[in-house]
């Protein structure tokens, strides 16, 4: 229900499911996760590009797995299946790029969020569906649309659950650019490729401790983490060869270690 390719140091990870709107199942959230936990691993791996067959990006959960009579129990449905999915791509240290194809709604759209970077095709929108089914954003929207919007903007998406355009998106903070649809994989991949020669090391903890920062409760507290993790950064070859090619004014040429 996935495909997986690598190339040029970039994994591409896309959900397959065309003909359901890439809707998930349980497993497909699997697959995905199980994607992630294996780039953890991989060093040839130094970016992630993850997007969506056909005309959307996902429909979030599958409602076909909600519809029958058997209740579901959804608390213990997002332990086992969406929480382990969403932790694996915050505790990547790697960058993740999601290109977003098409309709994000649901768990589909806090997945799109729960990367690092969004580069939205101007056909894709986004829909915190859950409201119309009575449910609550899920697998972490509630963290983070308010911590990509603001409070406000947040509780609007969220309580209204009103689809938003990639031009709105990109006007909120949403998405960090908006491309034309037929360019989406070229530019994408090239964004995926760029941060893929980058410090892989550096980035990683740039993730780390910016997703800290926005939970310490006091300046020293992020101060602190911001000094503990430049001394592990401080002491990658990355560091090292980036003065180095500063001072032979040349490019750097980082090995991601
Ligand atoms: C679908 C779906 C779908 C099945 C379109 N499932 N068939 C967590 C905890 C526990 C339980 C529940 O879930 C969760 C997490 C969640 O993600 S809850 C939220 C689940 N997602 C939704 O509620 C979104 C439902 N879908 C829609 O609102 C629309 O279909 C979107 C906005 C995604 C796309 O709209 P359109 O482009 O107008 O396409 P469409 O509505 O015509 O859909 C095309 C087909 O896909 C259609 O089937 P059909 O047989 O009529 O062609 C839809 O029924 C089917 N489909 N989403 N999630």
């Amino acid at each position: 229900t996935i495909r997986f390719e690598i190339e040029d140091q970039v994994a591409i990870v896309t959900l397959n499911r065309p003909d359901k709107l890439n809707a998930f199942t349980e497993e497909m959230n699997k697959e995905i996760t199980k994607a992630f936990k294996d780039i953890a691993t991989n060093d040839e791996i130094r970016a992630v590009l993850l997007t969506g067959a056909g005309r959307a990006f996902s429909a979030g959960e599958d409602l076909a797995s909600v519809k029958g009579d058997k209740p579901v129990n959804h608390g213990q449905f997002l332990r086992k299946r969406y929480n382990p999915m969403i932790l694996a791509i915050r505790n990547l240290e790697k960058p993740v790029v999601a290109a977003v194809n098409g309709v994000a709604a649901g768990a589909g759209c806090s997945l799109a969020l729960a990367c690092d970077f969004r580069i939205a095709s101007d056909q894709a929108s986004f829909i915190e569906a859950f409201i119309h089914i009575g449910l609550i954003p899920d697998s972490g929207s509630c963290y983070f649309l308010p911590r990509l919007v603001g409070v406000a903007k947040a509780m609007e998406l969220a309580v209204l659950g009103d689809k938003i355009t990639a031009e709105k998106a990109y006007e909120l903070g949403l998405v960090n650019r908006v491309v034309e649809a037929g360019k989406l994989d070229e530019e994408a991949f090239r964004f995926a490729k760029r941060l893929a020669e980058m410090p892989t090391r550096a980035i990683g903890l740039i993730k780390r401790t910016m997703d800290r920062a926005l939970h310490s409760r006091t300046l020293e507290e992020a101060l602190e983490y911001e000094a503990y993790a430049q001394e592990i950064a401080g002491k990658t070859r990355d560091h090292q060869e980036g003065v180095k090619a500063f001072f032979e004014k040349r490019k750097p040429r980082f090995e991601g270690k």
